[in-house]
């Protein structure tokens, strides 16, 4: 279960795996200079281990990224000239891998990151939740995302509105997703998540190479046993995924929301669902069987679809809630132990204290049983919003699991900026995150 780490950045930079720590001392020098890089003292946290561990990452840090040029749009004309080219989900989009790459090449300070570059569109519906706490719980599951896309680097966008009449509740997000790659040739990925996922590993990055390596187009969890076997309507889950920003992914939608409310065979396919997944009660076609039936259907799918089973990239909340408080107990063991990821930084650089930690992570495993933190629990089946949560949860459960998620999550923010929730299901408590914590002091 243990046999991967986290994403490319968080991996010993290759120079330290090759034996080339000779090197060190040149490349040190080398960056100082180039990058004007000072550290006039450096304390040494850690020891020459956290100075090489430095100079490693550096290196792949300092001098590959231009700053996007924000106020730069030459007057050549791009996609967004064409007056037939439409966002609305209901008119294709054709030969968008050009119109992208043509963007891009009139706008190269963005080419150089683009390849990571992810923006997450998440959202909710235009009117007020019913639930008398729904918008409280929405808006600290959206600042739950906020933090983790500031902590990473990346764009967020929030939609509260309808972008088709007729792609409600689970098909909204379809059409929101086709305007975001358009309204954002830049990023290579959009990260769809619901707005009642909440991401509980503030370090954890997606492990982009993963997906890259082979070229899938869209990242979802779930398991290809349970598609084509057990012909489940819960083998994967919509609630959470990533897609590539090319045509595959423009056709690929067409032919999930042609599934949808807008089909002429909406009712059709609802039945056609019923017929194969027999676990699924509702009458209504929904995005997640239609999903599945399009992978169940054409398995060569899979060549594009990557079911992602190794890690939380969505996990159901009954399972990990009860798990925060021993995690907690095991991240702090860890950092007794390594007084580098006790050291106080800027939270920018927080993504170096990830990989710092990653090493200790190895036995963590990933997933169920595991001790690694969740990246993303899911409240499925607790419709914070509406409060219509489904009975075999008690309203209590559901609500009191969301506020400890997030303020799990907003333990691992608080900590950059000095403070610390020291009860998970009191919101409203903090206290001074101290200095040195938790080596010293009655913990
Ligand atoms: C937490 O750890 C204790 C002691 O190791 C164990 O008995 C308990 O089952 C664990 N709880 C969960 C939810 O894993
Ligand atoms: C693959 C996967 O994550 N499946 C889960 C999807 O969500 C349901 C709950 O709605 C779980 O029961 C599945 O295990």
């Amino acid at each position: 279960m243990a046999k991967f780490s986290t994403s490319s950045r968080n991996k010993p930079s290759n120079m330290t795996n090759d034996g080339c720590l000779y090197m060190g001392g040149a490349v040190f020098a080398f960056l100082l200079v180039w990058c004007g890089w000072s550290y006039a003292n450096p304390i040494v946290f850690g020891g020459n281990n956290f100075m090489l561990r430095i100079v490693s990452d550096m290196r792949s840090e300092c001098c590959t990224h231009p700053t996007p040029n924000l106020r730069f749009d030459p007057p050549d004309s791009t996609f967004y000239d064409d007056s037939e080219l439409r966002y609305s989900i209901d008119k294709k989009v054709t030969g968008w891998d050009d119109k992208r790459k043509e963007w891009l090449k009139r706008h190269p300070t963005f080419t150089a990151g683009s390849k990571d570059m992810i923006v997450m569109v998440t959202g909710s519906q235009p009117n007020p939740c019913q639930n008398p706490i729904g918008d409280h719980l929405l808006l600290r599951a959206f600042k739950n995302k906020v933090d983790y896309c500031r902590i990473h680097g990346y764009d967020v966008f929030y939609n509260n509105v309808l972008l088709h009449p007729r792609m409600k509740s689970y098909w909204a997000k379809l059409p929101v997703v086709k305007a975001a790659m358009l309204a954002h040739p830049e990023a290579e990925w959009i990260w769809w998540v619901d707005s009642d996922a909440v991401i509980t590993d503030m370090e954890y990055k997606l492990p982009l190479d993963r997906y890259n390596y082979k070229g899938h187009n869209l990242v979802v969890h779930g398991w290809p046993k349970l598609i084509y076997e057990e012909k489940s309507w819960t083998s994967l889950n919509a609630s959470v995924f990533l897609i590539r920003n090319c045509q595959w992914s423009m056709d690929f939608i067409d032919a999930w929301a042609n599934m949808g409310t807008i089909s002429p065979d909406y009712k059709k396919w609802g039945e056609i669902q019923r017929s194969v997944f027999k676990d699924k009660l509702f009458p209504e076609s929904n995005d997640q069987t239609a999903l599945i039936y399009l992978i169940y259907k054409d398995r060569r799918l899979t060549d594009k679809i990557y079911l992602e089973g190794e890690y939380y990239f969505k996990g159901y909340w009954v399972e990990i809630v009860p798990t925060y408080y021993n995690i907690t107990k095991k991240y702090v063991g860890i950092e007794r132990e390594d007084n580098l990821l006790r050291r106080r930084h800027a939270e920018k650089v927080s993504e170096q204290y990830a990989a710092f930690r990653e090493p200790h992570l190895k036995e963590a495993g990933n997933g169920r049983w595991c001790w690694r933190r969740p990246f993303i629990t899911h409240f499925t089946g607790c419709q914070p919003c509406s409060g219509n949560h489904n009975q075999i949860y008690a309203e209590e459960s559901c609500w009191n699991g969301m506020l400890k998620a997030l303020n799990f999550a907003d333990n691992q923010v608080l900590r950059k900026y000095g403070f610390v929730h020291p009860d998970l299901l009191d919101s409203k408590t903090v206290t001074d995150s101290l200095f040195d914590y938790p080596d010293e002091g009655p913990w």
